[in-house]
C-alpha cells in the first residue's frame, strides 16, 4: 500500500515564486539552479520563468522584479503557488525592517494562505554579513510560522551555496502538503522522519 503510494505521488509539479526587494539576487538565485552558473544580470522590470527538475519534481519558477513599480505587479503571479523563496540580501542591514514588512504583508495574502515559505538569507560568500539566524530573528520567523511553514537556508546564489539544501526542503514540504491534502492524512510514506516529529506545526 505504502509503495503504491508512494508511485502515485510521484512526478509532481510545483509552482515556486522567488520574491523579495530589489537587487537581493532573485535572478541570479534562479539562473544559478537552472544552469549552474552566474549569469550577468540587469533589474528585472517584469518576470522570469524557467522550468527545474529536482528529486524528480518538476519546478516551475517565477522571478519576480523587486523594484517598487515590479511589486506593484506581483499579485498576478499568486494563484496557484505552491511555495515563495523570499530571498534577502544580508549586507542590507538598513532595509531589514522594510523587508520583514514585505514578507509579513506577502503572506497575509489570501491567494497565499498556507504556501510554504523560504527565505533565502542571501550573498552569505560576503565576510561579515548578518547570519542566516540573525535574518530569522529580524523577519520575526516565529510569527511567519503561526499560519506557514517557514524555514530560513543561508544561501550564496553566485557560489551556489545552500541551494540545494532549501529546494530539497521546499520540495519535501510541497510534497507532504500536496499528499496530505489529497488523501487528508499525513501518510508514513511521504511523510519524512523529521517531518513526522514536526507534525504538530503542519498547516494545510
Ligand atoms: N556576492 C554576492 N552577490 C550576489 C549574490 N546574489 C546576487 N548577487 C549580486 O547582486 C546583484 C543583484 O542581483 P540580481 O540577481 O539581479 O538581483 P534581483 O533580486 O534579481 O534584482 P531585481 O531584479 O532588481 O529585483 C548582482 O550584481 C549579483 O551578481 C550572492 O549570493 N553573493
Ligand atoms: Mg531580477
Amino acid at each position: 500500500m505504502g509503495g503504491m503510494l508512494c508511485k502515485l505521488f510521484r512526478k509532481r509539479q510545483m509552482r515556486v515564486l522567488i520574491n523579495g526587494l530589489d537587487a537581493t539576487g532573485k535572478t541570479t538565485l534562479m539562473y544559478q539552479l537552472r544552469l549552474g552558473e552566474v549569469v550577468t544580470t540587469k533589474p528585472t522590470t517584469g518576470f522570469n520563468l524557467e522550468t527545474v527538475e529536482h528529486n524528480n519534481v518538476e519546478l516551475t519558477i517565477w522571478d519576480i522584479g523587486g523594484s517598487n513599480e515590479a511589486r506593484l505587479l506581483q499579485r498576478h503571479y499568486y494563484t496557484g503557488t505552491d511555495a515563495i523563496v523570499f530571498v534577502v540580501d544580508s549586507t542590507d542591514r538598513d532595509r531589514i525592517e522594510e523587508v520583514q514588512k514585505e514578507l509579513r504583508t506577502i503572506v497575509k495574502k489570501n491567494e497565499l494562505r498556507g504556501v510554504i515559505v523560504v527565505i533565502a538569507a542571501n550573498k552569505q560568500d560576503i565576510p561579515g554579513v548578518m547570519t542566516p539566524e540573525e535574518v530569522g530573528e529580524k523577519m520575526n520567523v516565529e510569527f511567519i510560522r503561526k499560519s506557514h511553514r517557514c524555514e530560513v537556508f543561508g544561501t550564496s546564489a553566485t557560489t551556489g551555496e545552500g541551494l540545494y539544501e532549501m529546494l530539497d526542503w521546499v520540495v519535501e514540504a510541497v510534497s507532504t502538503k500536496q499528499a496530505a491534502k489529497v488523501l487528508g492524512v499525513t501518510d508514513k510514506c511521504i511523510t519524512s522522519e523529521k517531518e513526522e516529529k514536526d507534525s504538530k506545526t503542519l498547516y494545510f
